[in-house]
């Protein structure tokens, strides 16, 4: 069993180096900020369209930020949901949201690449669109790189499943109304993904910057951390929930807290020393853009004058609680409902010390 582990694992890891040798690179310090968006599923204006509950956050975001500050955006897969939706009617529906693409891309400040959901585009003949599409992208900064790709590449099982996948969505989920089902809703998935693509980039001393899970990422942390923070974070939420939604965080917090007990209880190391994924340090050599459908706004990653830096965007009608919050400062977005609120961030240097040194 441990030996097929290993041969699928060496694998994937020739499959992500061919992806990483074939990455256009671009000099980080070309462009003076960039930011990195990834899952939008951006779908047809309707009840099961993803997209639509932040889509007026993100417009205003896009144009009123990041296009004012002439940022370079990088669009990291999952833009548009192809596996429910054909493509003309996103184009539609969304065309504002085009309008401001093709403003960064009139700049040249625009790069957008290929996920699971709009592998399709790759396929047509005619794009509806002027921009083009990579697999990957490199960003080289110092002769250290940022390895950029949607993060579907690192799933072991992706490319056996997806068409199915896609079949199922397309002709029966969404007639019945259901969102769409990905590995978002998997935290077993997701943590294998998180797990490869932590292996690769520490074995090859890259920093990789994902989409794909819909989890932001700063740092990879220990999953009992993780577990951890996100059973905080759930008794926060519990307290300013609905009442038809206590139900629901009640029984996720009794999940984690099994997950938690039953790592205790198969791991003898309870000093966990054999840090992040089997390594002694932690590496941060991961990072993920999250997404733009979360349900308490967005999130996206920054990088600036040598900074990396993970972003929240929120709407204050939908989200006042983060303006209580003692430890964030939000930034109002000029007069508007729109806040910005920095998470993390991390100097480059310090990043790629660490993984020099340590990994
Ligand atoms: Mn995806």
């Amino acid at each position: 069993m441990a030996k097929k582990n290993q041969v699928k694992t060496k694998a994937l890891y020739k499959k992500l180096n061919k992806l990483l040798d074939a990455s256009p690179t671009i000099e980080l310090s070309s462009r003076k900020c960039w930011v990195i968006f990834s899952d939008l599923h951006m779908g047809d204006g309707g009840a099961t369209d993803d997209f639509k509950r932040n889509s007026k956050l993100f417009e205003k975001v896009l144009g009123e930020h990041y296009l004012k500050e002439k940022s370079t955006l990088i669009l990291n897969g999952d833009i548009e949901e192809l596996q429910r939706f054909p493509i003309k009617k996103i184009v539609t529906q969304w065309k504002s949201i085009y309008d401001l693409f093709n403003a960064f891309n009139a700049e040249g400040n625009l790069f957008k690449t290929i996920g699971n959901h709009d592998l399709e585009l790759q396929l047509m003949k005619e794009l509806p669109f002027d921009f083009k599409h990579y697999d990957s992208l490199k960003l080289n900064f110092r002769d250290n790189h940022l390895f950029i790709f949607h993060g579907h590449q690192a799933s072991k099982k992706y490319q056996e499943h997806n068409d199915l996948i896609g079949f199922t969505l397309k002709y029966f989920a969404n007639p019945l109304g259901i969102k769409s089902y990905s590995v978002s809703h998997s935290s077993r998935k997701q943590y294998k993904i998180e797990k490869s693509v932590y292996g690769f980039s520490a074995f090859n001393k890259i920093v990789s910057i994902i989409g794909h899970t819909h989890r932001p990422l700063f740092e990879s942390l220990h999953k009992v951390d993780r577990l951890k923070y996100k059973i905080e974070q759930l008794c926060r939420d519990f307290i300013e929930a609905k009442e038809a939604e206590k139900d629901l965080i009640r029984a996720e917090i009794k999940s984690q807290k099994k997950e938690l007990k039953k790592y205790y209880r198969q791991n003898k190391d309870h000093s966990f020393q054999s840090y992040v994924y089997n390594t002694l340090f932690h590496i941060p050599c991961v990072f993920n853009s999250g997404c733009v459908v979360g349900k308490r706004g967005m999130t996206c990653l920054e990088i600036e004058d040598g900074k990396i830096r993970l972003v929240h965007w929120f709407d204050k009608k939908t989200s006042k609680k983060y303006l209580k919050q003692g430890s964030y400062q939000p930034e109002q977005l000029g007069d508007s409902d729109c806040y910005r609120m920095v998470i993390n961030e991390e100097s480059l240097d310090y990043v790629f010390t660490r993984i020099k040194f340590l990994s």
